[in-house]
């Protein structure tokens, strides 16, 4: 029997799409093959899908080699609704793993050795069914997560506030041959009803290590940073795939406005956004080396028909799969390729797609190799490798300072949920035992005899958008007095944030005074 009628007197609309988890099922998932994973070996991740506004281009829009952008780009400068994968500390999806910028909307690396099992206890926290397909790995059924006729898999379809936990191993066939390079990266995405949902913004890597060739910790041993790059031109038309489809070929379907088809190519055209990890016109930020380090660069790419890539560095080259020189890599449409930098010429410099059409629509980012300071010191060039553990924050401190009147000064940036607004939450701050709670204004202010709190990038309604907040505080008076001569003595001391209900901690350790 056919899935669909093919008689177009009597057309049926598609089956219901009934979701394969609900609230009410719970989490049917967390076994392979009938089994529960082994402790010992399993990298557990929490991973939530969540709305998010979107800004391709938050910073600049700067003419590029002289040409004026064109009129897309203008609004480009808009936020969009995008659904996206977020990485918890635990099961109770309270805090957020800080983000590492670079990744762009990239959703959190997954990563292990190749031995391993991943367990992703998933958490849709959108209003439609969702999943996590992934690439590359071995699972049985219920772990493929993605929804297709006759009897899709127990995680095919997690619907609304449902959660699943997926159970994926790394087997010898998951890692790189012998002769392949030391780690190698597969995409996931959501898999329910087709490519509209990468195109919301649902993709991400997992990041499979030779054990042979790795660090205790999982990361290759044979280079110094990982670098990611997604090359996606996404469609902001709204128009879904039927709708396209009807655009393009048939054009008279009931319902449908008729436009030629030069008008919907020029439609769909200027709601295009060429990007790299979701950023566009050089506005990807945080792709940062240190001259001498050996980058290792994932690149993906994912789309349709006009997603033909060719990622190209200026200043420096690399080895594509340890096989051949070069600097340009040919991408289509979910290729996974990996490539060796010598990060070995200090500067700024391009990287871009090469299509002559998509550069110029904004497909390009900038990358800087920071040289070797005076004393042969490089300044931080932020976190070398993703998905670590020793990266698994939610809270860090950029700043702890003791005044000579004796206050401290703390500042740093904690996770909050997206669109948070700052004047409706409490923000308690505790340490050596002692806490002291914030009620901040509109501006993000808060003033106690015993400490301020001042957050920095709320806008003019008191809300946070982008999921971080940056603050400063200081604690001050007889209050504090013995919690700041202890961590003078100390050096160090654990802190706790809760904004909300969601609780931080990490652990204070005194800046040198400049
Ligand atoms: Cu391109």
């Amino acid at each position: 029997m056919p899935l669909w009628s093919q008689d177009a007197a009597d057309p049926k609309p598609p089956p219901q799409l009934q979701p394969t988890v609900t609230v009410q099922t719970g989490d049917t998932g967390g076994m392979t093959f009938g089994r529960k994973p082994d402790p010992k070996t399993t990298r557990h991740y929490y991973i939530a899908a969540e709305p998010e506004l979107w800004d391709y281009a938050p910073v600049v829009s700067e003419p590029m080699c002289g040409t004026p952008l064109p009129p897309s780009a203008a609004s480009n400068h808009e936020r969009v609704g995008k659904l996206r994968y977020v990485q918890y500390t635990d099961a109770t999806f309270t805090a957020k793993m800080l983000p590492t910028p670079r990744l762009g909307i990239l959703g959190p690396v997954l990563r292990g050795v190749v031995g391993e099992t991943l367990a992703v206890t998933f958490l849709n926290r959108t209003t439609q069914p969702l999943s996590m397909h992934p690439h590359g790995v071995r699972y049985d059924k219920d772990s493929e997560g993605a929804y297709f006729p006759p009897n899709p898999g127990k995680g095919a379809a997690v619907g609304p506030a449902a959660t699943f936990t997926y159970v994926w191993q790394l087997d010898e066939s998951s890692g790189p041959l012998p002769n392949e390079l030391s780690s190698k990266a597969w995409l996931y995405h959501s898999h329910v009803t087709g490519e509209g949902e990468v195109n919301l913004g649902l993709v991400g890597s997992i990041i499979v290590t030779d054990p042979k060739r790795a660090r205790p910790d999982g990361t290759p041993n044979d280079v110094d940073r990982e670098m990611e790059m997604l090359y996606l031109i996404f469609d902001e038309s709204g128009l879904d795939a039927e709708a396209r489809e009807a655009y393009e070929y048939v054009n008279t379907a009931s319902g449908i406005p008729t436009k030629t088809w030069a008008e919907t190519m020029e439609f769909i055209e200027i709601h295009s956004r060429f990007a790299i990890n979701g950023y566009t016109f050089g506005n990807l930020p945080g792709l940062e080396m240190n001259e001498g380090e050996r980058v290792r660069w994932y690149l993906f790419a994912l789309g349709s028909e006009q997603d033909f890539h060719t990622a190209h560095w200026h200043g420096m080259k690399v080895i594509e799969e340890g096989r051949r020189r070069t600097d340009v890599i040919e991408l289509l449409p979910a290729s996974m390729k990996v490539a060796d930098m010598k990060a070995d010429n200090p500067g700024t410099w391009l990287t871009h797609c090469h299509v002559a059409e998509h550069m110029l629509e904004g497909m390009f980012a900038r990358y800087t190799v920071h040289p070797k300071g005076a004393e042969g010191v490089s300044r931080d060039s932020g976190v070398a490798f993703f998905g670590t553990p020793h990266a698994a924050q939610s809270l860090t401190l950029r700043r702890a300072e003791i005044t000579p009147d004796n206050h401290l000064e703390l500042a740093g940036s904690v996770t909050v949920f997206e669109a948070f607004s700052v004047f409706n939450q409490t923000i308690t701050v505790e340490l050596g035992g002692r806490s002291i709670s914030f009620k901040p204004d509109r501006s993000g202010l808060a003033t106690t005899p015993a400490g301020t709190l001042r957050i920095r990038n709320t806008n003019r309604y008191g809300i946070i958008f982008g999921g971080l907040l940056e603050f400063e505080i200081t604690l001050k008076g007889a209050d504090w007095q013995s919690q700041i001569t202890k961590l003078q003595q100390a050096k160090t001391l654990p802190v706790k944030i809760q904004a909300g209900e969601a609780k931080h901690m990490t652990t204070i350790v005194l800046s040198k005074r400049s």
